[in-house]
């Protein structure tokens, strides 16, 4: 593997796929708005915005594959969000297009299908669902994916990731927890894969508490190694139980579903 860009690098996940990837490739091109000034052996900084069309085309320029991971993770304002996300997104793919870049890793979320119910099992076939602003942004990506792998074969894995830090810190990461090393073995594999396609994957651990079934992807052969079941007594003990009829139970989103609508001013 040569020559691979990573947006969001300055971000959480941005630093644990460094660490993770470090030696992967022959250079990571490490791209985000806030400046990276230590870099590692292989490593190169370029700062972008990726909400300026032009800085992204020259970002991508020479790179053989893309992990998209930045832009705005939370809710937050809708300008925000379109800057980073829907214009972001949309610049990546089209700078893709216009650098012949073929394979890309897009960092979705939950969130795009948050307000599913607890109860329910989800696959490739459930609907979106969004729970927040940033949710529905992610459902924008997704799209703008499908539509570049259809139009112009630029193939894509979809990784709706969970709840992805170092373990579990509540119940509900008991369901949604992706280790970093998960995630990075899902990474090498997108980009050794023989046929990707554009595949919906739901980012999350092998935990035993799950909501989501991957089965649908497993040509792609990623088989997650770790689990919250490791930390449960842990998470159990130090994350009082709500009430049983508290909302934020209700939803696979938690607070991204109960919290109040982010109002532009
Ligand atoms: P983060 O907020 O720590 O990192 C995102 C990075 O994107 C930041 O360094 C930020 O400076 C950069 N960014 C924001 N707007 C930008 C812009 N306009 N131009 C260039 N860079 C910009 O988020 P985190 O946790 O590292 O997540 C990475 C990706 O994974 C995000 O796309 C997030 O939505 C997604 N994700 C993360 C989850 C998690 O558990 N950490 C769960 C689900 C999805
Ligand atoms: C996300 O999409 C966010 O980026 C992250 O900060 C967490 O809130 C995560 O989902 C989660 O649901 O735990």
């Amino acid at each position: 593997m040569k020559r691979i860009l990573l947006t969001g690098a300055a971000g959480t996940l941005g630093s644990a796929m460094r660490k993770a990837l470090v030696g992967w490739v022959d250079e990571l091109v490490l791209s985000d708005i806030v400046p990276i000034t230590e870099l590692n052996k292989g490593e190169s900084f370029v700062k972008c915005d990726l909400g300026d069309f032009a800085s992204v085309v020259a970002l991508v320029k020479g790179c053989d594959g893309i992990i998209h991971l930045g832009g705005v993770s939370v809710e937050g304002s809708f300008e925000n969000i379109m800057n980073g996300n829907l214009k972001g997104g949309y610049h990546i793919y089209e700078a893709a297009r216009q650098q012949s870049v073929k394979r890309i890793v897009f960092a979705s979320s939950n969130h795009l299908t948050g307000f599913h119910s607890r109860e329910e099992r989800l696959d490739d076939k459930s609907p979106m669902r969004p729970d927040s602003l940033y949710g529905v942004s992610k459902g924008f990506g997704e799209l703008v994916a499908q539509y570049y792998f259809d139009k112009f074969g630029i193939e894509s894995a979809l990784i709706r990731i969970g709840s992805c830090l170092p373990k579990p810190v509540n119940r509900r990461m008991l369901a949604t927890w992706l280790s970093e090393r998960d995630l990075a073995n899902l990474i090498k594999r997108v980009f050794v894969v023989n046929r990707l396609g554009c595949t919906m994957m739901y980012g999350a651990s092998n935990n035993p508490w799950s909501w989501w079934d991957n089965s649908h992807a497993n040509f792609i052969g990623w088989q997650p190694q770790d689990s919250s079941a490791e930390f449960e007594e842990e998470v159990l003990r130090n994350d009082p139980l709500l009430r049983s009829d508290d909302p934020v139970l209700l939803y696979q989103g938690g607070v991204f579903a109960t919290a109040g609508h982010f109002e532009d001013k």
